[in-house]
């Protein structure tokens, strides 16, 4: 910064989200609209989440960005039409103490700085866009005084990255595909805030640290392309299924719940199957660990724990309360010693287990 400019800056801390209901599938790729509504839960945010911070100055020459404390480029991507959405929206800004006045129409002429990090470990192959753009677009808001309600910061999110649209709220959340073709009507709403079902936990069980070799974007293309599943699944199935789980999260049925999110993923990866050439998302491990809940589940009579796995191995496993909880990491445990010993391969989403 060159001496006697100023700098304003701001940091917000968002958490990533899990989809219970999966978004596989754009109707719009520039605008990223999906073929189907999806529904999520976002997690606290001491976990899997994103911190981020974004400063102005007139003494930045140029729009830049650091991720986990690398520069990356910003050229021609969707943080760009996240940012001019956002400097649309910009309002004037007065600060008297540090001297600073900027008027609406100004915004666009000073540059950005952008620093972001997530709490997890990036080799946990959990990275996920969700938190980060959802981060970003509610940071800069608030810097550029923006005072747009939480609906439209989502759609704004949503350009960054489909799943960040969800992440934009905590608790349970709908993101509506919307009918429009400007997408002005593709947002997410809020379905129960994070205080509406907290006894539930979320342990992800780490199968594999490897980045993925399809990634979601280019997946999901050839999905919408060669897979007669999706259509089916997307005019037929998602329909009911996203009403149902509307139903369970209100009445806090976990059967239910745990019955749609299970048949949920694995239809979400029968499409994958459906691909051509396929794409193989889960691993061995992965199967067992469906096995093991699936059985477990089947000789209580009555669903434990919910599984769901998103684009990559790693198992996302939902228990109805803490007891079970513990139940299930001894399980866990037990089946799939963590090679290494390190215990830290399996993030819990409660502190005190
Ligand atoms: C979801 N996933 O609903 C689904 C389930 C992965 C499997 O949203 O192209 O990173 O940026 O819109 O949001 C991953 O897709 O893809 C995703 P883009 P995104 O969570």
């Amino acid at each position: 910064v060159t001496e006697g400019q100023w700098v304003l800056m701001a940091t917000g801390r968002t958490p990533t989200n899990i989809a219970v209901i999966k978004y596989w599938g754009k109707r719009d790729e520039a605008l990223i609209l999906p073929v189907n509504d999806s529904i999520s839960v976002t997690l606290d945010p001491d976990h899997l989440s994103a911190t981020t911070t974004v400063a102005v100055s007139p003494s930045f020459p140029s729009d830049r960005m650091w991720l986990n404390g690398k520069e990356i480029s910003l050229l021609g991507g969707r943080f760009q039409s996240c940012l001019r959405e956002i400097r649309k929206r910009a309002r004037d800004f007065e600060d008297e103490e540090k001297g600073v006045k900027i008027k609406k129409e100004d915004w666009g002429k000073l540059h950005v700085h952008i620093a972001s990090y997530n709490n997890f470990p990036t080799a946990a192959g959990l990275a996920s866009s969700a938190a980060g753009l959802a981060c970003f677009v509610f940071t800069l808001g608030k810097l550029m005084n923006v005072k747009e309600d939480y609906g439209e910061l989502s759609s704004i999110a949503r350009q960054g990255s489909g799943s960040a649209c969800r992440s934009i709220y905590g608790g349970f959340v709908k993101w509506c595909m919307g009918e429009k073709d400007d997408g002005s009507d593709s947002i997410a709403v809020q379905l129960a805030d994070e205080t509406h079902w907290n006894d539930l936990v979320i342990i992800i069980a780490v199968v594999s640290s490897k980045q993925k070799e399809t990634s979601s974007t280019s997946g999901m293309r050839d999905s919408v392309e060669t897979s007669p599943l999706l259509q089916y699944r997307a005019q037929t199935v998602v329909p009911s299924r996203v009403l149902k789980m509307e139903e369970a999260i209100k009445n806090r049925d976990f059967e239910s719940f745990a019955k749609l999110t299970c048949a949920d993923s694995n239809q979400f990866h029968a499409v994958c199957l459906d691909t051509s050439p396929p794409i193989f998302y889960m691993n061995d491990t992965s199967h067992r660990i469906i096995s093991l809940v699936e059985k477990w589940n089947h000789s209580e009579g009555t669903p434990q724990v919910a599984y769901t796995f998103d684009a990559g191995p790693n198992a996302v496993l939902i228990a109805q309360n803490r007891k079970t909880a513990v139940h299930l990491l001894q399980k866990l445990l037990y089946y799939f010693p963590p090679q290494d010993k390190d215990l830290s391969s399996y993030l819990v989403g409660d502190k005190s287990i």
